[in-house]
């Protein structure tokens, strides 16, 4: 047991029955002509963090703590995107459309894999999820069940997204949920902030905020 400084208050870290969850750092979030470029964003932004994620999926590998990666993507027919999800908005190329990096967030095209930096080991679980939480549809939750996992720490894109989206999924099952501030990034940094204000507030309603290094001192 180690205690973290968290927001919005004492931690009370378990590393025996934690798992670090990173959600989404795929080339379609954070690479020019993916997903997260066809909707209008600037992605640049989000390559801030891969040096602060790396320093906490180090420090998961080598306390041997499991480390689970998510993609977000679909099938090749698209059966499992709804039509409400690949209609939505005005992209300038929907899901499944052929971009710079195959066909986008389409499981086995290049886009839709994990970037180089912060790439699998063997043996690490990838999750691949066709919706924003990585509980809807996958085996996430029984894994966690299997692995005895109580406390998950948090890491990737976008905050107010598919990170928030799992970490509510996340609290409603019962788990202790801590975001690490600095290996979490939006294409919005006031959405960010409003997210972790979010979630933070009311007693940790949701979960806890804390920095990279604060975790990983409390691994060791
Ligand atoms: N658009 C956006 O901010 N995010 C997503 O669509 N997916 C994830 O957050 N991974």
């Amino acid at each position: 047991m180690a205690t973290i400084k968290a927001r919005p208050f004492d931690f009370t870290f378990a590393p025996e029955n934690a798992a670090l969850i990173v959600i989404d750092m795929q080339r379609d979030f954070i690479e020019p002509g993916g997903f997260g470029a066809t909707l209008g964003n600037d992605v640049t932004r989000l390559q801030a963090i891969v040096p602060a994620t790396a320093r906490l999926i180090a420090g998961f590998r080598k306390a041997g703590l499991p480390v689970i990666h998510t993609r977000e993507c679909h099938a090749p027919d698209l059966s499992d995107c709804p039509p409400a999800k690949r209609t939505r908005g005005n992209p300038s190329l929907r899901i499944g459309d052929p971009g710079t990096m195959g066909r986008i967030l389409i499981a086995g095209e290049a886009g839709a894999d994990i970037i180089q930096a912060l790439y699998p080991l063997p043996g690490e679980t990838v999750i691949d999820k066709p919706g924003k939480g990585a509980f809807y549809a996958t085996p996430l939750g029984e894994m966690l069940k299997e692995k005895g996992v109580r406390q998950l720490v948090f890491a990737g894109v976008t905050t107010e997204v598919c990170v928030q989206t799992t970490m509510r999924e996340a609290n409603d099952r019962g788990y202790e949920c801590l975001l690490a501030t600095d290996a979490t990034e939006s294409y919005f940094p006031e959405f960010k902030k409003a997210a972790i204000d979010m979630m933070t507030a009311q007693g940790a309603i949701v979960g806890w905020a804390a920095t990279v290094d604060q975790i990983v001192e409390a691994i060791d």
